[in-house]
């Protein structure tokens, strides 16, 4: 319903996709369903390298509507929300567990999971937890790839704005201050952890036959090329060109520009979760390194993932996906540079998938949807 209170709580563990997440359902939840969002984060500097406009002096301020509060110890008394988004099992303060106990209507309070595409997760998804020690339930929301999970964060503009954006090449170029690729040169955007396929797979492009530039947001992959080319310049800004490799380093995007640096390029290299997502949304061929785990638990996660991409995509693409995918992630018979030319081989035909792919995810309702009508239903 209109204008109902909601709390979205989010610890950044590590890196960015926490708080990339949980920053942009609070804007599509303000924007699209009006809503009064407060985003109680812990570490306001990650939110401000994807939204330089965060003020690290403010304890409290409003960006595109959303009310960006510093989530300190103690925690300030406040008022309980309708709507309480614990995001990625971060536990709530007692203090405000406490209230929310004490509170006569209960809010709806939500534990936001993780994204995958095991299965486990559409028979998860929704569940109760009621709680032993306390007058309150919660409940399970996991994002997801079929109709039985929560479906993928999607804006309403997303698809049009990005349809547009990749009419007029350009122009996209021009606005995210690159000049466009040169002929016959493919443009690659990569985003990753530390990855020791990486020096390899740079030194097979430079060598290579396809004129590649290579586009890389600062941070760790930006470090590792760096090293792997060590009498080369990589300040951000700078560029340098070796065979028929070209290197550009650029700085870390804010999330708007970020996307549209996905939505220009041939083939993007993602990580973790969110980037991940926005690559199935830019609809071009995309490579995924999955945040490890211990244990190796990712493995299956990765592969759940690539058996649901795949389904539909034809041998000898099919394989060829797989392997790259596979070697990318250290998990290959074969290293990534020894599997890219194959891979690259499909472009055609990974090109028209991916673009289905996303036609097909886009036929879902989005998430940010789901979840309100969700919480409507619990209140
Ligand atoms: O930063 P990540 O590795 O985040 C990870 C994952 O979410 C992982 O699942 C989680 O467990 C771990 O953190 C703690 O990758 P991810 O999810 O892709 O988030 C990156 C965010 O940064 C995403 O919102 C896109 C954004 N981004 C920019 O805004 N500008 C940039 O230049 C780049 C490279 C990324």
């Amino acid at each position: 319903m209109r204008g109902r209170n909601w709390d979205i709580f989010c610890r950044v563990i590590d890196n960015f996709g926490d708080i990339g997440f949980c920053w942009r359902l609070a804007r599509q939840l303000v924007a699209e369903h009006d809503l009064r969002v407060r985003l109680w984060v812990d570490d306001r500097a990650s939110l401000n390298r994807l939204c330089p406009e965060v003020n690290m002096a403010d304890v409290e301020q409003v960006l595109q509507g959303v009310a960006i509060r510093h989530w300190t110890s103690p925690f300030p008394p406040v008022e309980i929300a309708d709507v309480v988004i614990e995001a990625f099992a971060c536990e709530l303060p007692e203090s405000y567990l406490a209230a929310m106990a004490a509170r006569p209507k209960k809010p709806a309070w939500i534990n936001l999971e993780y994204l995958s595409a095991e299965n486990w997760v559409s028979e998860n998804h929704g569940l109760a937890s009621p709680q032993p020690r306390m007058p309150l339930t919660k409940y399970f929301f996991f994002p997801g790839f079929t109709p039985y999970t929560g479906g993928l964060l999607r804006e309403k503009n997303l698809v049009r704005q990005r349809t547009a954006w990749q009419a007029d090449p350009g122009n996209a170029w021009q606005h995210l201050k690159l000049p466009p690729a040169e002929a016959g040169e493919i443009s690659i955007s990569l985003f990753c952890y530390e990855n020791s396929a990486l020096p390899d797979l740079l030194r097979c492009w430079a060598a290579g036959k396809t004129r590649i530039r290579c586009l890389i947001p600062a941070g760790q992959a930006l470090t590792q090329a760096a090293s792997s080319f060590p009498q080369q310049d990589l300040a951000i800004g700078a560029a340098f060109r070796q065979g028929n490799l070209s290197v550009h380093a650029l700085p870390f995007l804010s999330q708007e520009l970020y996307d549209r640096l996905l939505w220009s390029c041939d083939l993007n290299f993602v990580r973790g979760e969110d980037s991940f997502v926005r690559a199935q949304w830019a609809a071009r061929p995309f490579v995924w390194q999955i945040y490890p785990q211990g244990h190796a638990a990712h493995h299956a996660k990765l592969e759940a993932f690539l058996a649901l991409y795949c389904t539909r995509l034809e041998e000898p693409a099919k394989t060829a996906c797989r392997q790259f995918w596979l070697a990318w992630n250290g998990f290959g018979q074969t290293g990534a540079d020894q599997s890219w030319t194959a891979y690259w081989q499909q472009r055609g035909t990974l090109a028209t998938h991916a673009s289905q792919w996303a036609a097909h995810l886009s036929e879902a309702e989005d998430m940010a949807s789901q979840l309100v009508r969700f919480c409507e239903n619990l209140l």
